[in-house]
């Protein structure tokens, strides 16, 4: 079990049938390494065992560069959903804050703007234990969820645009 809530790191891979097609972006922030490539790991291993191949995976320096990197994978790259995979850990400055608060406001924009899922995957902890039980740990792997919760929104997404009465395509 993750901690409260939902537990997607325990998720039915049947419900994620039919997203092989899809093109995924995945950005990852440098910052907090350790914690970010288990991350992406974890993510990765979810679109692997859903049968995606066609992954764009970029790099950024932070979690505040996230929003940019992700707008451009659907812009120019036009992928169905994008995962951003950041860590952020409390130091003794206000950088936190405006690093969380821009991180979750850009990836949020990203999104709607593009019209498609872009899953916000950043850990925002007070220290780095707390970031290690999230990222395959004792409260499992936060970058399998996001990989779940990235590939049932593009799947929801083409489900409702196929059958759109409107007319508008994907
Ligand atoms: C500057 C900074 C700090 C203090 N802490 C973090 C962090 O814990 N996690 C993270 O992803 N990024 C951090 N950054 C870097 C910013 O995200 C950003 O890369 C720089 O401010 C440059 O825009």
């Amino acid at each position: 079990m993750a901690t409260e809530g939902h537990d997607l790191s325990a998720y039915d891979a049947e419900s994620l049938k039919g997203s092989e097609s899809f093109r995924i972006g995945v950005v990852v922030a440098e910052w907090n390494a350790e914690i970010t490539h288990a991350l992406r790991d974890g993510a990765l291993a979810v679109l692997e065992k859903a049968g995606v191949q066609d992954i764009h995976i970029h790099d950024v320096p932070g979690s505040f560069e996230l929003p940019l990197a992700s707008q451009w994978l659907m812009r120019h790259k036009g992928c169905d959903a994008v995962i951003a995979i950041g860590s952020v850990i409390r130091g003794e400055t206000a950088h936190f804050d405006f690093v969380c608060q821009s991180a979750a406001q850009g990836v949020l924009q990203a999104g709607m703007a593009s019209d498609r899922p872009v899953v916000f995957c950043v850990l925002t902890d007070d220290n780095i234990e707390q970031s290690r039980a999230r990222s395959g740990g004792k409260h499992g792997n936060k970058g399998v969820e996001a990989a779940v919760a990235a590939l049932q929104m593009a799947l929801l997404r083409r489900d409702l645009v196929s059958s759109s009465k409107w007319g508008i395509g994907l």
